[in-house]
């Protein structure tokens, strides 16, 4: 059977097929609804209510599959998609250890590659198994040229195992291993600059998107499946648990953190910046974490609350200024975010 034939067949099985010009009028359909509507994560799973990470992890297998194999490091996402004997995937799924979905994937896609197989391999994989423990594959799976879309979904924490402290964790945000208290205000290091390292393999894309500009993240998905060589994209996938916000204020919390610059939206191509998203307007940070009980404590009468609010505005200044995120171009509040998002049922509130 022929790959053209095997995708026809898994789209009419598991996905709405791309609207065609309608046959009377001639009328196009509209972008959303000319794209094929390829369910890879369903419904149904055990993920917390207003879980960014389900929502990232759908929202990109929508626009990769159907064609694609999943390595899927354990964390929440391989843990609340397949509570034995059911799972959540529609798609040739295998779970990994902790520290080597890259390592796995790389090798799905020597033996696909041995096969004459095209079929795009995915691997996935949470903060602590990507910015941490799973580093080293990661690295080695780019540096050897895998044909491979690294996903991190980037909850900012250990949230599987109760919420501990990774080298993703923002500076001063309090997880169950950087208490807040006497001793410290939260966390003592800064959020490692993955991205700037991953850049620095030369591979041909890297980019951040965030579960708040669905359109914004399934063009990067989009674009890293059309490339044959490693590509890596970091989701920013707020987590209500961990990060103790109200489970409706997802996709706000996300928004704010895009536009006070802690979180950038870039791309990069073979280690150079090719591509932001514009802050027309930056709010303060304060915005952004006065939305989150894991910041709650710089908000107390503690003295060293404002220099450690301080130090934040300054790393989101810092971050507007290196990747020039002001000026004229499209505003993240312009691009229909939020309100894409509303169609599953999210609260889609702009602000
Ligand atoms: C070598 C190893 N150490 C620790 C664990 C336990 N463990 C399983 S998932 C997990 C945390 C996952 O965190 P992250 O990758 O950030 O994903 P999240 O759950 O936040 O989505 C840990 C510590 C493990 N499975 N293997
Ligand atoms: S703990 Fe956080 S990341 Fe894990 S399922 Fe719940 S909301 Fe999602």
């Amino acid at each position: 059977m022929s790959d053209e034939t095997r995708l026809t067949e898994l789209r009419q099985k598991f996905g709405r097929q791309p609207a065609a010009p309608d046959e009377t009028t001639g009328a196009e359909p509209t972008p959303r609804e000319a794209q094929p509507r390829f369910r890879g994560l369903e419904s149904g799973h055990r993920a917390c209510q207003g879980c960014g990470e389900a929502l990232a992890a759908r929202l990109v297998m929508e626009c990769a599959g159907p064609d694609v194999m999943v390595a899927n490091a354990t964390g929440c996402l391989e843990v609340f998609t397949t509570a034995w004997p059911e799972s959540a995937w529609r798609v040739p799924w295998a779970h990994s250890l902790f520290e080597n979905a890259a390592a796995v994937a790389s090798g799905m896609e020597a033996a696909m590659k041995a096969r004459g197989r095209n079929t795009k391999v995915l691997a996935f994989g949470g903060d602590g198994g990507t910015y941490d423990i799973g580093f080293q594959a990661l690295s080695g799976m780019l540096e050897r040229y895998h044909n491979v879309l690294y996903v991190c979904y980037d909850n900012e924490a250990y949230m599987n195992t109760g919420i501990q402290r990774s080298s993703s964790t923002p500076h001063a945000a309090t997880t169950t291993t950087s208490p807040a208290g006497r001793e410290r205000m939260g966390k003592r290091h800064l959020k490692k600059d993955l991205l700037s390292i991953i850049a620095a393999h030369h591979i041909p894309y890297a980019a951040s998107a965030s579960v708040a500009f669905p359109q914004d993240l399934q063009r990067k998905v989009r674009y890293a499946m059309g490339i044959d060589g490693p590509t890596f994209l970091v989701v920013h996938s707020p987590c209500p648990l961990g990060w103790r916000h109200e489970s409706r204020l997802t996709i706000n919390v996300a928004r704010r953190a895009v536009e006070c610059g802690l979180f950038p939206l870039v791309e990069l191509e073979r280690g150079s910046l090719t591509n932001v998203m514009p802050i027309r307007d930056q709010r303060p940070v304060t915005d952004y974490l006065q939305l989150q009980g894991r910041f709650a404590h710089l908000f107390g009468d503690d003295p060293r609350a404002q220099q450690k609010r301080d130090h934040l505005q300054a790393l989101a200044d810092y971050n507007v200024q290196v990747y020039g995120l002001t000026g004229a171009g499209p505003d993240p509040a312009d691009t229909g975010g939020a309100a894409a998002v509303g169609r599953s049922g999210v609260a889609a509130g702009r602000r």
